[in-house]
């Protein structure tokens, strides 16, 4: 059954203006700001603007457009934040079973330590 996009998450009302985040870079396609609760000295989500619950959304609906914009938008950041120098971990978090909380897509970068190695 298709999953339908729910717009009353958290990502959407910052998108809509009506909760405020720490604003990092945004773009037309793209807005990127600080996690709320950092796992990481730089922990930054990066989300796209259009209503996408997650990367299968994403990839089966987005324009070209979109999809260049928010993986540009991506490293953008790793780049403003300093977080190209060491290096820097990127992921996202797909349905249930790799809990995802918010069903508006973000990819997660996290940066700023040793970040151990991951397998999954
Ligand atoms: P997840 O991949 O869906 O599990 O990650 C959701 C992230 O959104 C998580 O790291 C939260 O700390 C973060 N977050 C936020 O930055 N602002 C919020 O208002 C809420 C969650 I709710």
């Amino acid at each position: 059954m298709a999953k339908i996009y729910d717009d009353s998450n958290v990502f959407a009302r910052i998108l809509r203006g009506e909760i405020p985040c720490k604003r990092v870079y945004e773009t037309e396609h793209a807005l990127a700001f600080h996690d709320i609760d950092p796992q990481t000295p730089t922990h930054v989500l990066v989300i796209p603007k259009g209503a996408y619950i997650d990367m299968d959304d994403f990839t089966a609906k987005a324009s070209e457009a979109e999809i260049a914009g928010l993986f540009r938008a991506v490293g953008e950041v790793a780049r403003m934040v300093g977080a190209d120098g060491p290096g820097y971990r990127i992921l996202s978090n797909c349905g249930e079973a790799a809990h995802q909380e918010v069903p508006h897509l973000h990819i997660h970068l996290f940066a700023g330590r040793d970040l151990g190695r991951m397998i999954g």
